[in-house]
């Protein structure tokens, strides 16, 4: 009994001795004097198989081992929980005295903010947001905006096609002829949204966004064509804006005119001038009033109705209002140029 008991005590020794964690000191607490298989558990019930003079002393050897056993256990558990609150406190120690992380705060972008301005202003003057969707059917894209298969106005919109039939919208204009499908006049209506071309260089990207609108009603002129654009303008360029109505031609209107603002950069040096390259103007908007063929399409009665319409290039606005040069820094997300916008 006494070598058994001797060589337990070794074991038990050896074994917290090569342990690493309280939960493996557990372990050896169950192996040696757990109620079921512990070892010395198991010598103690087997007390009652000995002679009856022999089980005091053999009773009293077994109890002083468990109680050394016990006070190794409890001593290797205090040492290693040590252990563990050092290398805590060595390590990731938590200093709840220290400042926080200071969360990023985001910006609008850029062209989020312009486009917003945009609405502003048309909202001003009544007009109602219209949106529809990405991919349109050539009759929506094209054909009601009198634009024929084989008319060489396509080619000015360089598509992407996604089937024989449907194109990535290259203008909002689609938009616009849905609303005119399922209303009647007056309506004032802006069309905001990305627009999708094959185009990409310092001044083009493949996807761009505009704002384009029109306002329809009895007896609407081009008067009110001005009236409205002029407004537009000036509210968007803080008061300080030359504007001129030069003509021009789009499909879907007639007559049509470009809206030219003066260039503010070159009052003094027009020659030399980068952004209107000494011409004195930077082209801002396409306008012009609502062709008949359209509203045939959508069965307006061209005798009672006329109406005006307009688009523009978020992107341009943006860039003239910033003096940029280059599209391509709206769509790289680089922190350092979106940084420079306030918040
Ligand atoms: C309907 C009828 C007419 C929308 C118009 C323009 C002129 C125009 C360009 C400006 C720069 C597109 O972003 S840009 O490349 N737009 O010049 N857009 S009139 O005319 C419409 C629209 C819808 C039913």
């Amino acid at each position: 009994m006494i070598e058994i008991l001797e060589k337990l005590h070794e074991e038990v020794t050896g074994r917290l001795e090569r342990c690493g964690s309280p939960q493996d000191v557990e372990q050896i607490r169950v192996d040696y004097l757990g109620r079921k298989g512990g070892k010395l558990t198991a010598l103690l019930r087997g007390l009652r198989e000995l002679p009856a003079e022999e089980r005091p002393s053999a009773g009293a050897e077994l109890n002083r081992r468990r109680g050394e056993v016990e006070t190794l256990l409890e001593t290797r558990l205090a040492e290693l929980r040590r252990q563990q609150e050092g290398a805590r406190e060595g390590g990731a120690r938590l200093d709840v005295t220290l400042p926080g992380n200071r969360l990023e705060r985001g910006r609008i972008h850029p062209l989020t903010r312009v486009t917003d301005e945009i609405i502003d202003v048309f909202t001003g003057m009544g007009f109602e947001i219209a949106r529809g969707p990405d991919v349109e059917d050539d009759y929506h894209n094209f054909e009601a905006l009198n634009i024929p298969r084989d008319h060489p106005a396509r080619d000015m919109q360089d598509t992407f096609f996604v089937s024989e039939n449907h194109v990535l919208r290259t203008h909002t204009s689609p938009v616009q002829i849905r609303v005119m499908e399922t209303r009647r006049p007056p309506l004032r209506i802006i069309a905001p949204g990305a627009v999708y071309r094959h185009d990409d260089d310092a001044t083009h990207s493949p996807v761009f966004h505009q704002v384009e609108g029109f306002m329809v009603d009895r007896n609407i002129t081009f008067g009110d064509l001005k009236g409205v654009l002029t407004h537009f303008l000036e509210e968007i360029f803080e008061g300080d804006v030359r504007v001129r109505f030069r003509p021009s031609f789009f499909p879907f209107t007639e007559p049509s005119a470009e809206v030219d603002i003066g260039c503010n950069l070159c009052r003094d040096v027009e020659d030399s001038c980068r952004v209107c390259r000494g011409s004195g103007w930077l082209e801002i908007l396409g306008s012009g009033m609502i062709d008949p063929n359209v509203f045939d399409f959508v069965g307006y009665d061209t005798e009672v109705y006329s109406g005006f319409a307009f688009g523009m290039g978020v992107e341009r606005i943006a860039m003239l209002k910033y003096g940029m040069d280059d599209i391509r820094l709206f769509f790289q997300n680089d922190i350092r140029f979106l940084r420079q916008f306030p918040p």
